[in-house]
C-alpha cells in the first residue's frame, strides 16, 4: 500500500491529530498572530472531514513559512516567494490532494507577486493564506509591500514613500474564484473562512491580518475588527464583481486609516484549472507518483527525453 492509498478512507478524525508528535512547539514570539492562522487551520481541516494524509501545505520563506513545520500533514517548505509554483505541480501530479498553500506579505505579494497573479487567474484549486503582517517579520522588520505609506523601519527611516499593495483588489483583477479577509484576533470568523476555501473548487485567496509585536512598531492587533457580513453598515452582493471591487477598496483604504473590515468579498464559480484540464483529457486519474510502483506502466522517463535530444 502506499502513501496514497489513505486519500478516501473514512474514519473520525480531531484537531489533535494534525499537532506533530515529534516536532519542537512554535518558535514564533508571543502574542504573534501566527499563532491564530495555526489555531484556525487546526480546527478547520478535520472539521471539513480531511484526515493529515489528505492534506499539503506549501509554504514560504519568513517567520509565516514555518506554518507546515507545527501541522501533521504533508509538507513543502518552499525557497521564498515560491509556494504556489511548487502547490501547483503538486496539485496536478495528485489531484486527490487537498492543497494549503501559505507564505508572508513579502513572500506572496512581494518576491512571489507574479505567481499569485497568475495562479489567481488560472484558477487553480487550492487554499492560499496570505500571513499579511505589513512587515519582513523574519529578517527583523523591514517595510514590506503591505506596510502603509509613512511606515519608519530600517529599510525607510524617513517614512515609506510608496503606497501600500491592494492584496484583495489584485486577487479579483487577477481572477481568483473565493477571496476574504480575516484576523488572528477573530479565530472563529478565520475558521469558517478557511473552511469554506477549502471546499471551494478553484483559488481561494484569504488575506490574514497576524500581527506582529516584535517588529511592527505600531504592534496593531487589528482590534477592534468589523465583520462585513454581521454588520448593518455593509451591504453588498459577493456574487456581484463590481459590488465586490467597490467593497475591497474600501476595505483596504479603512485598514490604514484605522478600522479593520473582515469577511468574505468575492465567490464566483467558474470552472478550476484542474475541471477544464480534466474536460480536456489531460489530467492524470490517477497520482503520477503511483507509477513508480507499477513495473508495467509505459511512461516516458526523463533520461528518455534526453536520448531524443542527442
Ligand atoms: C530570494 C530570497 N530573498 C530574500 C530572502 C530573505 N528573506 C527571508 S524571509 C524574508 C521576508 C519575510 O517576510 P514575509 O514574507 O512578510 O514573512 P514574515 O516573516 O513576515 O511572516 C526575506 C526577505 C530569502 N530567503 N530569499
Ligand atoms: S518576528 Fe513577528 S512575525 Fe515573526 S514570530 Fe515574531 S511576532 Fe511573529
Ligand atoms: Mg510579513
Amino acid at each position: 500500500m502506499s502513501a496514497f492509498n489513505a486519500i478516501g478512507d473514512e474514519r473520525e478524525i480531531d484537531r489533535d491529530e494534525f499537532t506533530p508528535g515529534l516536532e519542537p512547539q512554535p518558535t514564533w514570539c508571543p502574542g504573534c498572530g501566527d499563532f491564530g492562522v495555526l489555531k484556525a487551520l487546526k480546527q478547520a481541516l478535520p472539521e471539513v472531514g480531511l484526515t493529515p494524509e489528505e492534506v499539503l501545505t506549501v509554504t514560504g520563506i519568513g517567520c509565516s513559512g514555518k506554518l507546515n513545520s507545527y501541522l501533521d500533514t504533508y509538507g513543502f517548505h518552499t525557497i521564498h516567494g515560491r509556494s504556489l509554483p511548487v502547490a501547483r505541480a503538486a496539485k496536478l501530479a495528485n489531484d486527490g490532494l487537498t492543497v494549503v498553500a501559505a507564505g508572508g506579505d513579502g513572500d506572496g505579494y512581494g518576491i512571489g507577486g507574479n505567481h499569485f497573479m497568475h495562479t489567481a487567474r488560472e484558477n487553480h484549486d487550492m487554499t492560499y493564506i496570505v500571513f499579511n503582517n505589513e512587515v519582513f517579520g523574519l529578517t527583523k522588520g523591514q517595510t514590506s509591500p503591505t506596510s502603509p505609506k509613512g511606515h519608519t523601519s530600517k529599510t525607510t527611516p524617513h517614512g515609506n514613500a510608496k503606497s501600500p499593495i491592494r492584496p484583495l483588489s489584485l486577487a479579483l483583477t487577477s481572477g481568483a474564484t473565493y477571496i476574504a479577509r480575516t484576523a488572528a484576533v477573530n479565530p472563529n470568523q478565520a475558521k469558517e473562512i478557511i473552511k469554506e476555501a477549502i471546499e471551494h473548487d478553484g483559488f481561494a485567496h484569504i488575506d490574514f491580518l497576524t500581527q506582529c509585536p516584535t517588529w511592527n512598531k505600531d504592534a496593531r492587533q487589528y482590534v477592534p475588527y468589523v465583520d462585513v457580513q454581521e454588520s448593518d453598515d455593509y451591504d453588498f452582493d459577493i456574487h456581484d464583481r463590481k459590488e465586490a471591487q467597490e467593497m475591497m477598496f474600501e476595505t483596504e483604504n479603512a485598514l490604514y486609516e484605522g478600522t479593520v473590515l473582515t469577511g468574505r468579498y468575492f465567490v464566483d464559480e467558474r470552472p478550476s484549472y484542474q475541471q477544464q484540464k480534466k474536460e480536456l483529457g489531460e489530467m492524470p486519474e490517477e497520482p503520477l507518483a503511483e507509477r513508480y510502483f507499477d513495473d508495467d506502466a509505459e511512461w516516458e522517463r526523463s533520461y528518455d527525453l534526453l536520448e531524443r535530444h542527442k
